[in-house]
């Protein structure tokens, strides 16, 4: 055990991945489980706030684009869930946690989709905070995790731009538009600083998550640095950060902001959001209607499996 644990520490130590068959301490893999699996249902709930616009979706073009997105962030779900199955969990397991209310996923999904720039806040402000997460992430020490981090930030990039655009788009157009861009910044701006997590003083798993090199940055400084990154892209869009003690300090180069919410966080964290109910409904409805899908796909694998071994 003490030759297993000196031999995982030194991996660590020498920025080395841990891989799926070397040894690791119980609370190292358990601890990955909880963050892999909160991330992968961040991405599979993150479809529903930006499926609620397909429909609606303004041209042919904003709608394929879109779709591609949603798909997208379905692909980033089953990435991360074959991270967390190399972990010994199945993803059955991580399912019913989460229909069962004991694992999380992204708060700022649990806010609605008012209006159609709300599309281009979701992909410029929320994939733009989910990128500078997920690039400190690239470097994490779980090798399955850094490798799938990588492949989801290329992805990200298109989907930052692609909200941007939209916002560019409604910023530029008529007054309703622009009125209705501003709008969605005044709805998204906090919810994205508090995709981040509590302040690294009250952030329970930092501790551990910086000794194993699981997480790179702590959650105020990748909040700062997604700060002074998205301030000037709000104010070239003609936009106001709804924060009016939202300035540039110009001695430290960095944007103060006003305190969080963080009652509003807590309560949206623990089902008290304006769409938590309906997120949670609406997969359990999808996930048992599609059940027969899940089962001729496992029908289908044995069946080939069979043929293959008898020839
Ligand atoms: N929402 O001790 P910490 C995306 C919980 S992907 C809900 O600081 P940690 C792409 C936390 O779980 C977005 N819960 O925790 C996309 C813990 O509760 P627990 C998702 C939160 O793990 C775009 C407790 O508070 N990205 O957007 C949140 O060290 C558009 C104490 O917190 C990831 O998951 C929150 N915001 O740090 C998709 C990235 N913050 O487990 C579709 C990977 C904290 O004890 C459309 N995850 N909590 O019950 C991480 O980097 C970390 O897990 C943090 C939290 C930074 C989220």
């Amino acid at each position: 055990m003490e030759k297993h644990e000196a031999a995982f520490n030194a991996l660590i130590e020498q920025d080395l991945k841990i891989e799926p068959h070397d040894w690791m301490p119980d609370e190292y893999r358990k601890h990955l489980i909880r963050q892999v699996s909160q991330h992968a249902h961040s991405e599979v709930i993150g479809m529903q706030p930006e499926g609620n616009w397909l429909l609606r979706a303004p041209s042919l073009r904003s709608k394929q684009v879109l779709l591609a997105k949603i798909q997208d962030e379905g692909g980033h779900g089953l990435y991360l869930y074959s991270v967390a199955e190399t972990l010994n969990v199945s993803r059955e397991e991580l399912i019913t946690q989460l229909h069962e209310g004991k694992a999380r996923y992204s708060s700022v999904f649990n806010y609605p989709t008012l209006n159609w720039a709300d599309i281009g806040a979701i992909g410029w402000l929320v994939d733009g905070a989910a990128i500078v997460n997920q690039v400190s992430l690239q470097r994490t020490s779980y090798g399955p995790y850094s490798r799938g981090m990588v492949r989801i930030c290329m992805e990200e990039s298109f989907h930052q731009r692609q909200g941007y655009e939209i916002m560019i788009h409604m910023a530029r157009g008529t007054k309703e538009q622009r009125e209705m861009a501003q709008d969605a910044v005044n709805r998204f701006w906090f919810p994205a600083l508090m995709m981040f997590g509590p302040h690294d003083t009250d952030s329970a798993h930092t501790g551990n998550a910086m000794k194993w090199k699981i997480k790179r940055e702590s959650n105020d400084y990748l909040r700062q640095k997604f700060i002074d990154k998205t301030v000037p892209q709000v104010e070239f869009l003609g936009l106001t950060v709804p924060d009016p003690n939202c300035r540039l300090n110009e001695t430290t180069g960095s944007y103060e902001h006003s305190p969080l919410d963080w009652n509003e966080f807590h309560d949206v964290i623990n089902g008290y959001g304006p769409c938590n109910t309906d997120r949670l409904d609406h997969h359990r409805l999808v996930h048992q209607e599609n059940k027969w899908v899940r089962e001729a796909a496992v029908a289908y694998a044995q069946k080939t499996e069979t043929v293959n071994s008898s020839i």
